[in-house]
């Protein structure tokens, strides 16, 4: 039975409705939203070091953030490097918000279609081979065939540049198992295995071309090899895996992409697939050992919110934020990644440009694919769709509403469009984005949930009014005329929110850390922690005097908000997590729970210190403990250490 993943639903637009606390709640707002973590797989063997797969668990990342002085692999690390909500590392990737994923190989020599040996046709695009149960002999036989003499990586990026993507995601190896580049790991690549010109390597040029467009770069990388010999058996999977680690090497230091996008970890079969959350751990780790620049998606792990720097919904747009984790939403343009020359089913530019203002007023990103042909040309609809999202975001400034803009926070998401909001020198704006334009003398409404004034208003690329009443609940927008983009016109806003107490001058709260998972007898440990942003994943602990498991820590002190707003606290944690503030219970989750997030509201008031009280338990296996909190003015982020002092 094919256990191929069910290919994501296909998706015009999602738009979800969404709750939210009503204006200035009062209630106490207590939710615990499980996130169920995928099974992982046995413990499987050692992970690699930097060298190869070594005797012990591979050195941890030198964490790019201030705590550079972490010990070695083991009890005592926190593979939690820094906060990617808040931290440089991630900042570019924050504010480009729009990128071009490239799904590119040896299936892109078919295009979509094996004519079997009996005449019969079968057709897929990247997972053709599997879908189509050819043989390998005949797959190697028609991948030596494959000359993209017509890769030209400068159109490609001037393609990128022209649509407003400021990224660029790769496929460097699919499932296929077949490299881009030349790599020195093995044969079954396009250097050694294809029709190609030997002097040339497309991701050098996609590189270079990219460099000096100022585009980031980023690679895909499948963990599920369905070429590789060692990779489906567990006793020989470890070979496999150290080429995989020399593969990824070969990528990070020959080519420094900005980003890796693995793919293929979930639990499979045809090939069996080991993989384990405890490799990923390893993987992620030797990875930002090699860079600590580098951005990497949860699927380096078993795509869970405890995995990588951000989540990966495929095909989908959340109909919220997401809670406790960044996320980029990847879609296609027709139904495949790979070209697929008898699949002409493509979405309209409208639908793509509005899916693109729905996920940046979610605070996600979006990953637009292409599919070169055999030859390595973007197929023609491709490029006209992706040059009408670029006129449309290059139209009057209506980028502003996507590029460095996020979650507005402070409104409801309407039903006629999408609002984000983007703080810049420029000012406080809401981007009001209509696409579903009122009935004449019919206002828009815009549902406040925190305070704040509108100072001024206009519409983007037209000279039409814009009247703004402020009305019960929020404001009424009244337009006038037609609409002057019918795929969507921008109001953009001037807002000024209530101004916030100073920045505090905490330095984190009193950590005790105990040798047992009950809280009980004296700390075995006392310290000040400047955050509570750990994950300690199997191996790790908050000291090296810490086994790895079977620990606690209860952190006190007080908390100072610079709002006075209702404060949503959320804890992403693995075993148990308990937060008190102000000495209520807020969350309460001690039943032992794989990666977990659990929220919970309060009302605050700014510059005001309320006491506070975290628990945390670790009976077995993996260990996570972070505390974010976010208000309708403040995206979610780690508790900053300035807003915790010690008593
Ligand atoms: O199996 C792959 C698929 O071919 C494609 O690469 C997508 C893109 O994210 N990822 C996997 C399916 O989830």
């Amino acid at each position: 039975m094919r256990t191929k993943p069910t290919r994501p639903p296909r998706h015009r637009s999602v738009r979800g409705a969404r709750g939210f606390a009503p204006l200035l709640a009062t209630a106490l707002l207590a939710v615990a939203l499980p996130v169920i973590a995928l099974p992982t797989a046995a413990a499987s063997a050692r992970p690699a070091s930097p060298a190869g797969p070594p005797a012990s668990p591979a050195p941890p990342a030198r964490p790019a953030g201030p705590d550079r002085q972490q010990p070695a692999a083991g009890p005592g690390t926190n593979f939690a490097v820094d906060d990617p909500f808040t931290s440089d590392r991630t900042s570019w990737w924050r504010q480009d918000r729009f990128g071009m994923f490239i799904h590119f190989g040896a299936y892109s020599n078919l295009e979509g279609e094996y004519r079997r040996p009996d005449g019969t046709v079968c057709r897929d695009a990247e997972w053709i081979k599997r879908q189509c149960s050819i043989p390998m002999s005949a797959y190697e036989k028609q991948a030596s065939t494959f000359d993209p003499a017509g890769f030209d990586a400068k159109a490609i990026v001037k393609a990128a540049k022209d649509a407003g993507q400021r990224y660029i995601v790769i496929t460097a190896k699919h499932h296929e198992g077949y490299a881009m580049w030349p790599t020195k790991v093995n044969t079954w690549n396009l250097r050694d295995h294809s029709a190609f010109d030997k002097r040339r390597d497309i991701l050098r040029e996609l590189k270079t071309a990219a460099d000096r467009a100022g585009i980031k770069l980023g690679f895909y990388y499948s963990i599920w090899d369905w070429h590789d010999p060692d990779f489906a058996d567990p006793a020989t999977f470890p070979k496999y895996r150290e080429r995989m680690y020399a593969q990824l090497r070969e990528l990070v230091k020959g080519y420094a992409p900005a980003l890796l996008w693995f793919d293929g970890e979930w639990d499979t079969d045809n090939p069996h697939n080991p993989w384990t959350a405890r490799d990923g751990e390893a993987l992620e780790s030797y990875l930002r050992g090699l860079d600590p620049k580098l951005i990497i998606n949860n699927r380096v792990g078993k795509r869970r919110v405890t995995d990588g720097d951000y989540g990966t919904p495929e095909q989908e747009i959340p109909a919220a934020p997401v809670d406790g984790q960044l996320w980029e939403s990847c879609m296609t343009l027709n139904g495949h990644w790979g070209f697929a020359a008898y699949d002409q089913d493509w979405k309209s530019s409208a639908a793509i440009t509005r899916n693109l203002l729905a996920t940046a007023s979610r605070s996600g990103n979006y990953l637009l694919n292409v599919g070169p042909d055999k030859h390595g040309r973007v197929p023609q609809p491709s490029l006209d769709r992706l040059h009408d999202v670029g006129q449309w975001l290059r139209t009057a400034g209506q980028g502003r509403a996507v590029y460095g803009a996020g979650y507005a926070g402070l409104v409801e998401e309407p039903s006629w469009g999408a609002v984000s909001r983007s703080r810049s020198g420029a000012g406080d704006k809401l981007y009001a984005t209509v696409t579903d334009w009122p009935a004449a003398g019919k206002p828009l409404h815009l549902a406040a949930r925190a305070p704040f004034r509108v100072m001024g208003a206009r519409m983007l690329g037209s000279s039409q009014p814009v009247k703004v009443t402020a009305v019960k609940g929020g404001y009424d927008l009244k337009l006038s005329g037609k609409p002057p983009n019918p795929t969507a016109t921008v109001i953009e806003l001037t807002v000024r929110t209530p101004r916030p107490a100073p920045r505090g001058h905490g330095s984190g709260l009193r950590a005790d850390i105990f040798a047992n998972d009950t809280l009980s007898g004296p700390p075995a440990l006392t310290r000040i922690d400047r955050t509570i942003n750990y994950a300690w994943k199997f191996s790790g602990s908050p000291a090296p005097s810490i086994p790895a498991d079977h620990f606690s820590t209860r952190w006190t002190g007080s908390i100072q908000p610079r709002f006075s707003d209702t404060y949503t606290f959320t804890t992403v944690s693995d075993d148990t997590a308990r937060v008190w503030i102000d000495g209520r219970l807020l969350i309460d989750n001690t039943k032992p729970h794989d990666a977990t997030i659990d929220k919970a509201s309060i009302p605050l008031r700014a510059g005001h210190k309320y006491a506070i009280r975290v628990e945390h338990t670790e009976q077995t296996g993996e260990a996570t403990m972070k505390l974010l909190w976010s208000t309708p003015n403040q995206p979610q982020e780690i508790v900053p250490t300035t807003q915790l002092y010690r008593r």
